[in-house]
């Protein structure tokens, strides 16, 4: 049988995919013994001539995903020293705006701000973004990976996962290079489909032991690891098998590799992320017809489930930490840019709050105010039949320890045409059910900040609201302290540059960061909980559907020789903390063997 004919049999909605628990790395595809009779009755299939045939992971792959591309490097890389001379810090980029008729003054230390003893910053990567080594070791294949290879969701390049950075194999020299620059922390994601190949059913143990060591290793260089679960690498076959984070059967498997992950890595990890940003993994539901096993739930509908089950999962998780004796924090990473109404007519007020509810307020209500929806979103969610029991609200209800926000840019908010209340009753408005609008362009007809690559229309340097918004969360959803779990800037043409010289020297990028952290000094000093922050990313890697060419990394990779260099930006970020913190920042060199 040709594989497009497999492709097809295996999404038919007659045959359905089940682990076999006995057999390592083998799938049995059922085909349903019954079927349904002109009449109407059920009937036995007299077509279900082989009710089970077992494949390998090796052939689901093949057959779902197709052929995947390999490093040439596919084993583990021991580090080198860090080359010194790639130590010198570039040359001052900008300085202090001219004040109106005067004379630029030299910039000096404000001695009324610093980040306080304790205080955490790093780095961050997610696992399919950066780690390449696709099959290596009995990865199983994720959502993702279907997107990158089938989905045709990589219109602009065709880029995939399948080498990444080839992280999985040269994470050694990647800490290594975070290290020699005193970065204290390094936040990464665990690819589930490593762990449980098919989501779910036997543990690779090859998978747990790459782990171990990524982790040890940044314990090795004093590097603080910080641990997400979920940063959208859905194993492909839970998606198949049930429709992945639509079905409420996704919140215990969830919670089986959680269990899994906390028992292994406990309490070398201090910060511990259950799911990254949920808004935008349930926004990619529906996901593209035809490469996935079909599902029921109406279309407009089914992101609001996935964020349902989200917030179960989040929260199952939280307290299987707690019942283990995890000692770090535990919270998940929520995401949205600082939310400003366009003007102060009382309409651009309510539609701004609507914003918020239908995107923070979604998740973060539930987990820091009552267990429940904000009541604009609890309205829509129990018109398609999404409510908490009483039980699962006190269940969801406190299951954070901090309060995790993926906080990049700012964006005004104005009400949509006929105006709210019109919207709210009108299921046909194509802004139903958030009815809100956006824009990135404010009252006075300019940008909110200087632009960002063209693939990421959505962000801007809109630094000077970030104060603003760490005291909006605070108020909003208080908590043991704040962490900006990701931010950062995509430096605008950066792919165009064909010289090292030249792109490792990014102004915006490292106007970014030194107005970020300024601003966060400016939020801590008026008496925001600010515990951490982390800005994204590491080095280079696959933007998601926009690919290699829109680059966030302090450092560069060069995707020809997979070296990788330190940017300008990554010695701002670095200043700050040289300048303001209490904790001494300490390069660390561990010699090589
Ligand atoms: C983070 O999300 C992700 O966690 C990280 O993996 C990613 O690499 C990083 O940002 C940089 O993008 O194209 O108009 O539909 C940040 C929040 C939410 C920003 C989704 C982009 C899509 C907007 N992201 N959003 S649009």
């Amino acid at each position: 049988m040709k594989l497009s004919s497999w492709i097809a049999l295996l999404l038919s909605p007659s045959i359905s995919l089940a682990a076999d628990p006995n057999a390592t790395g083998s799938v049995i595809v059922q085909e349903n013994a019954t079927t349904t009779a002109s009449n109407g009755s059920s009937v036995a299939n007299p077509s279900a001539f082989a009710t089970t045939i077992s494949i390998d992971l090796k052939q689901y792959w093949d057959l779902f995903v197709g052929p995947v591309q390999t490093a040439t490097i596919n084993t583990t890389v021991e580090p080198t020293p860090v080359p010194t001379s790639e130590l010198i810090p570039p040359p001052p980029l900008y300085y202090a705006p001219f004040p109106t008729g005067h004379q630029s003054a030299l910039v000096t230390k404000n001695e009324s701000w610093k980040f306080p003893h304790g205080f955490y910053w790093g780095v961050a990567s997610a696992a399919y973004q950066v780690e390449g080594a696709a099959q290596a070791e009995g990865r199983g294949p994720s959502i993702w990976d279907v997107f990158t290879h089938r989905a045709t969701y990589l219109t602009l390049t065709n880029d995939t996962g399948d080498v990444g950075d080839n992280h999985y194999y040269l994470y050694k020299q990647d800490i290594a290079r975070i290290a020699a620059l005193g970065v204290p922390a390094y936040s990464i994601s665990i690819s589930w489909s490593r762990i449980f190949p098919y989501g779910r059913g036997q543990v690779n143990e090859l998978a747990l032991a790459h782990y171990d060591d990524v982790i040890n290793t940044c314990i090795q260089y004093g590097v603080k690891p910080l641990v997400t679960l979920y940063h959208w690498d859905l194993p492909l076959y839970l998606q198949n098998l049930y429709g992945g984070w639509l079905s409420e059967e996704i919140v215990d498997d969830f919670a089986a590799y959680a269990t899994v992950i906390f028992q292994r890595y406990g309490n070398k990890v201090s910060h511990w992320f259950t799911i990254n940003e949920p808004i935008v993994f349930c926004s990619e539901y529906p996901l593209p017809e035809g490469y996935f096993a079909d599902v029921t739930i109406p279309q407009k509908h089914q992101q609001y489930y996935c964020g349902h089950h989200a917030i179960l999962a989040h929260a199952k998780a939280y307290h299987i930490a707690k019942s283990l004796g995890i000692k770090g924090t535990v919270a998940f990473k929520n995401n949205g840019g600082y939310k400003i109404p366009l003007t102060n007519s009382s309409e651009d007020a309510l539609a701004t709050q609507r914003a918020w509810d239908f995107n923070e307020g979604w998740f973060s209500n539930p987990v820091y105010v009552d267990g429940d929806y904000p009541s604009t979103f609890k309205t829509w969610a129990s018109s398609i039949g999404l409510e908490f029991t009483q039980q699962e609200k006190s269940m969801i209800n406190g299951t954070a320890d901090i309060y995790a926000h993926d906080a990049y840019t700012s964006s005004f908010y104005y009400a949509p045409e006929v105006g709210v209340s019109a919207c709210v009753s009108d299921p046909t408005n194509t802004l139903y059910p958030g009815c809100f609008n956006s824009s990135n362009i404010g009252p006075t007809g300019w940008l909110i900040g200087a632009a960002s690559d063209q693939y990421s229309t959505w962000l801007q340097s809109a630094t000077d609201w970030v104060p603003a918004f760490l005291h909006y969360i605070q108020e909003t959803w208080p908590s043991g302290g704040i962490v900006v779990s990701e931010f950062g800037f995509s430096e605008p043409y950066e792919e165009l540059r064909t010289s090292l010289a030249d792109i490792v020297i990014d102004p915006i990028r490292s106007m970014y960061y030194r107005d970020y952290m300024q601003a966060i000094l400016i939020a801590i000093s008026e008496g925001v909980n600010v515990v951490g922050c982390i800005a994204w990313a590491i080095m280079d890697n696959l933007e998601w559907s926009s690919g290699y060419n829109t680059r966030f990394g302090l450092q560069y990779v060069n995707y020809t020789s997979f070296e990788r260099s330190y940017k300008a930006s990554f010695f701002e970020y670095v200043n700050a903390f040289k300048v303001y913190a209490e904790d001494p920042v300490v390069p660390i060199f561990v010699p090589g063997k």
